[in-house]
């Protein structure tokens, strides 16, 4: 989880040593245009400010991952302040870092100095005025906003008390109109009183990026991506441009399918779909409702949530399992302490956040995760997407500790996925999971059940921060918060409130990266990024197969390929790192487009004559 940096120690999905969202050059300090040349006279002081940066930071690390995590296994008042304080110290420290780095601006650095000078001038993600009540007070909020959600839970009419993960569990099954409507509105009432905290907090931060020299909080989240920040907000655009026609042929599919279950007057088709039916709380991801739109003749006759029960899997198993997929290609197992130390299951007897975060505490051996793991083949996936991230930041240990974050913090959230893209039928039946492997007459079921849970990710995983970016710049404003993300959500992702929103409704704050401060674009990039992952491995493990068919269990050469990116952190330009898989230093959406080929085709045929659009 993050470290020093990273924004209030409460949240987050992976701790790391600087935040998961750290620098690279940005448009006014690009480390090409500000190396020095050999010609140029060294500056003694930039090593010595970077050293004892160095030290200080390693310290700072430890002391407030320690705190976030007894807060987030165990909220109470007493660990809500105790974060917040570590918190407070630890981004003082951070903007007392970026200020000082400023000071090299103009001084002749080497281009690893620079680097590093810029990681301390991009890397915090939710900065503080310089101002101690003020950054107290950022901190105490970031703190009070984590535990909101952690504790949020909902009574329902009949007075059942439910927690989120209950209800995540009856949103995913239910097909009963009411009862997903009921839930659905209920998780909701845990935001209204977020509301103030989290615009005071967007008022705070901004301070804070401009006391930095960025225009708001927004812009400077933009400006970690190595290119100049206006041309980040465009190569989302232009990514998003290349998934959008598959995305509408899904869409067009799956609301025409609902309407078979819930009625022309429940989903018309002419509209956008309710966001209650989709089986999943925020309507992100579809693979819940695969039993209603399965293609006939292709299902592939298997569930992996009923095979994990009939294996007798508990929650440990399923994180052996993972760990073993890993192991497969080369990687050393989890160290003892991650057995001991991480949280697997949801104690019955405290409230914790059970949202699913790794953990890396020392920038050696101690990593964790957090998460309340259901015995889902859904988690299953969440599992290895969580061990992506412990051994991503197992294999970066060794980078100097400005350089012990991924490439881009798309990278640190595509790796589990790109190994869980492997999770095929062949490895199933390899692991024992299953007993035969469909044939390929049923690889439309295959490539629909991962359509619903990848495509239909990718508008959600882009509308959220572009709800953001519009607060942080003060394009919009409190009274339109809940407005203007309801119309994000209909423009990407064609979804819609089901009901009328009740005027003080927060629903931003409903989704645990908003009171979190976990910047989103990540997954965006990440879901392009895996399938280019999973490409480039599959042809260094030497796969014949259709590429949804390809597992690369056991490939000692595309371990080593894969650990050859990881290892070197964010050390360099994120291009440099993606070229090393890929060969390519651009980020493309034609992997996804190939991928599910197959499927578009099949969509369209199914999709002739139907009203599509929203
Ligand atoms: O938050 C997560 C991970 C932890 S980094 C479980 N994810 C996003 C979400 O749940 O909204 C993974 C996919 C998107
Ligand atoms: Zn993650």
């Amino acid at each position: 989880m993050k470290k020093i940096f990273i924004k209030s120690s409460i949240a987050l999905c992976v701790m790391l040593a600087l935040p998961a969202c750290n620098n690279q050059a940005d448009s006014n300090n690009n480390v090409t245009t500000k190396t020095s040349t050999a010609t140029k006279t060294q500056t003694p002081d930039v090593e010595k400010f970077l050293t004892k940066v160095e030290k200080e930071l390693t310290a700072l690390n430890l002391e407030n991952a320690r705190a976030a995590w007894i807060y987030s296994n165990f909220i109470t008042d007493d660990t809500a302040s105790l974060a917040a304080d570590a918190d407070q110290k630890s981004t003082e420290a951070g903007v007392r870092f970026a200020m000082e780095a400023a000071k090299f601006d103009n001084v002749d650095v080497s281009a690893d100095q620079r680097r590093k000078l810029n990681t301390l001038k991009q890397s915090l993600v939710m900065p503080a005025p310089q101002d101690a009540e003020k950054s107290a007070e950022l901190a105490k909020i970031g703190s009070e906003l984590g535990g909101m959600y952690g504790k949020g839970k909902y009574t329902t009419k009949a007075g059942e008390t439910l927690s989120l993960g209950d209800m995540t569990a009856t949103m995913a099954t239910s097909r009963d109109y009411d009862e997903l409507l009921e839930l659905w509105q209920g998780w909701r009432t845990i935001s209204p009183e977020m509301k103030p905290l989290f615009a005071r907090q967007a008022e705070l931060a901004n301070e804070g990026a401009q006391g930095l020299g960025y225009q708001d909080l927004g812009a400077m989240w933009r400006s970690n991506y190595d290119m100049p920040a206006d041309e980040f907000g465009k190569e989302l655009n232009r990514l998003w441009g290349q998934v959008k026609p598959l995305y509408d042929d899904l869409h067009c599919y799956v609301r025409s399918e609902l309407a078979k279950t819930y009625g022309e007057d429940k989903v018309p088709q002419d509209q956008p779909i309710p966001a209650h039916l989709l089986g999943n709380m925020w309507a992100q991801s579809w693979g819940n409702i695969y039993d209603l739109v399965a293609p006939d003749n292709a299902d592939p006759g298997y569930d992996v949530t009923e095979q994990l029960a009939k294996h007798d899997y508990d929650e440990i198993k399923m994180v052996k399992g993972a760990e073993t997929f890993f192991t497969s290609l080369g990687f050393e197992p989890l160290p003892e302490t991650f057995w001991q130390r991480s949280l697997f299951t949801k104690p019955a007897d405290r409230d914790v956040v059970c949202h699913a975060s790794a953990w890396d505490l020392d920038a050696k051996d101690d990593i964790r995760i957090k998460m309340c793991i259901q015995k889902t083949g859904e988690e299953f996936n969440v599992i290895h997407h969580e061990l992506g991230h412990n051994f991503y930041q197992r294999a970066y240990k060794n980078q100097p500790v400005f350089y012990q974050n991924s490439a881009n913090d798309g990278f640190h959230e595509a790796i589990g996925d790109t190994i869980a893209l492997s999770v095929t039928p062949k490895y199933l039946k390899e692991i024992g999971l299953i007993d035969t492997i469909p044939d390929e007459s049923k690889d439309i079921g295959l490539l629909m059940k991962m359509a619903l849970e990848k495509i239909a990710f990718i508008p959600f995983g882009l509308m959220v921060d572009q709800w953001r970016w519009k607060v942080y710049s003060g394009e919009v404003t409190p009274e339109n918060y809940n407005k203007v993300w309801w119309e994000l959500r209909e423009k990407y992702q064609g979804v819609a409130a089901p009901v009328d929103r009740p005027a003080d409704a927060f629903d931003p704050g409903a989704k645990y990266h908003v009171p979190g401060g976990v910047p989103y674009s990540r997954y965006f990039l990440a879901h392009i990024q895996q399938f280019e992952f999973h490409k480039a491995l599959c042809e260094i493990a030497g796969n014949t197969d259709p590429i949804h068919r390809c597992s690369i269990y056991n490939s000692k050469a595309a371990g080593e390929a894969l650990n050859t990116m990881l290892e070197m952190g964010s050390s360099k330009p994120w291009q440099q790192a993606y070229k090393v898989l890929t060969g390519k230093e651009q980020m493309d959406a034609t992997a996804v487009l190939d991928y599910f080929s197959p499927l578009q085709t099949w969509l369209k045929a199914q999709n002739k004559g139907k009203q599509c659009g929203f």
